[in-house]
């Protein structure tokens, strides 16, 4: 299922379940299990625990969107994981290559997903060129283990191992992050998912088919550069889904009619509304835990403020291609479409000459709006992704970044998390042109009159005039 996950010596993967006496003994000695490393940004699917056959998991595991489950192997009564601070190269989509800083080979680092109960142990390797920390955002834990740098615990050297053991208290969606020069560590990509199972059936958690996670996550690199300013508050150019960009980023998939739950975690530094195309969802649980039942309402779109997860619920019962992103359209955008000037209602007739006279790689841009820009085929810095991406059956799709596709289909086998294709509309069922007539032509909007006196601002030609 996915073959790049180097399972080092010990863990077992989806379909090896029989692993070589020889190296089980070998490494059950050793008191820290080796890394596991991960190559690949594609979506790994569900990871299968040691020992269990078949779909007998305790639980309906969840699918990282780009990402993948970490292993665990069993020892002393706790489930260990062996996670490595370091710099990663994220691949954001094809082509389009960042320096991180993440954990065992990526950034997110995997997710952790474990059961209500279980005792856990997660030896932290720091190979980053400074000290860092783990913080188990939302956990209920002891003091000690809670991972801020200088009060729970010294930092972790570079070159040292730091051990954090709790158990998993809580069912629900909890993230993972530095607690340690913040500002530089999340900007630079390192954070992760955490998954808590409940034991039993909850009577606020209700069985799903589909379960879905994925990190909010924002970056400024410049087009042409491969490491992120880390010192941007609030103007980054990249918006990502765990760290991708559409249309790289994996489909949501489902067979019609099963229950969906996704849950989304932001760690950028600005809130994201959320919203899915074709379904109405509720949201069955924050960082906090479940919702209660009486607090559930219907939405299309829910903010996911910052530091935030919520976990949302529907039943995916209207068959479809369903755009699915973030409501901001400046995060539904590459990284060119930002401090281009607008030019919407600028007439350039006579003047594209002889400003190419002065500048020759002057264009035309934007007169009309800016959808042109899906289908130009302009000339891109070395290493970025066009402003607006992604072309479905009918042209381009003019998004990019927060933005993916749920589809759903009747033909989706259960377990299924391949991409079924594009949706074929049954006759009759998809907007169409009709004859309009003899409707007018679209007309330039006019200069506004200038004001006669007065502090009325004036409309200004030399802001546009680049
Ligand atoms: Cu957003």
């Amino acid at each position: 299922m996915n073959p790049s996950l180097t399972r080092r010596h010990f863990f077992a993967g989806a379909a090896a379940t029989a692993v070589a006496a020889t190296s089980v003994s070998r490494v059950a000695l050793a008191a820290i299990p080796e890394p596991v490393q991960q190559t690949s940004a594609d979506t790994a699917g569900p990871w299968t625990p040691p020992g269990v056959t078949g779909a007998g998991r305790p639980y309906n595991p969840v699918v990282t969107l780009n990402g993948w489950t970490a292993p665990w192997r069993m020892k002393d009564g706790a489930k260990e994981f062996h996670l490595v601070a370091e710099p990663v190269v994220r691949e954001m989509a094809p082509g389009f290559l960042v320096n991180m800083w993440g954990y065992n080979g990526q950034s997110p680092g995997p997710t952790i997903e474990v059961v209500e109960g279980d005792r856990v142990r997660i030896f932290v390797t720091n190979r980053l060129p400074e000290h860092t920390t783990i913080h188990w955002h939302g956990q209920r834990l002891p003091n000690g283990m809670d991972g801020v740098g200088g009060l729970n615990q010294p930092q972790i050297p570079p070159g040292k191992t730091f051990v954090y053991e709790f158990v998993a208290r809580r069912p629900g969606t909890f993230m993972y992050h530095p607690h340690a020069d913040e500002m530089v560590q999340m900007a630079m990509g390192m954070m992760g998912l955490w998954i808590t199972h409940p034991k039993q059936k909850h009577p606020l958690i209700e069985d799903v088919q589909r379960d879905y996670a994925f990190l909010l996550a924002a970056f400024d690199v410049e087009p042409g550069s491969m490491t992120p300013q880390v010192n941007t508050m609030l103007e980054q150019n990249i918006w990502s889904f765990n760290s991708r960009v559409f249309p790289a980023i994996s489909p949501l998939v489902a067979r019609l009619g099963e229950r969906v739950r996704v849950r989304v975690g932001n760690l950028t530094m600005t809130n994201h509304p959320v919203h899915i195309h074709g379904i109405e969802f509720e949201v069955t649980g924050t960082d906090g835990g479940p919702t209660p039942k009486g607090s559930r309402w219907p939405e299309v779109t829910t903010d996911v403020a910052v530091g935030q997860m919520r976990q949302i619920e529907f039943i995916a019962d209207e068959p479809g291609d369903w755009a699915m992103h973030c409501h901001k359209s400046h995060h539904t955008m590459g990284a060119m479409g930002h401090g281009v000037p607008t030019m919407i209602g600028v007439d350039h007739r006579g003047l594209v000459k002889p400003l190419q006279r002065a500048a020759p790689d002057y264009m035309v841009m934007g007169e009309r709006g800016m959808a042109d820009m899906g289908e130009m085929q302009m000339e891109l810095p070395a290493n970025t992704f066009p402003m607006m991406t992604g072309t479905g059956p009918y042209g381009p799709i003019e998004m990019g970044g927060m933005f993916t596709l749920l589809k759903v289909r009747a033909g989706q086998k259960a377990g299924d998390y391949s991409d079924p294709g594009w949706y074929e509309m049954p006759p009759g069922t998809q907007a169409r042109e009709v004859d309009n007539g003899n409707a007018p032509a679209p007309t330039r909007p006019t200069a506004p009159a200038q004001p006669a006196s007065g502090n009325a601002r004036k409309p200004s030609a030399s802001g546009h005039a680049h």
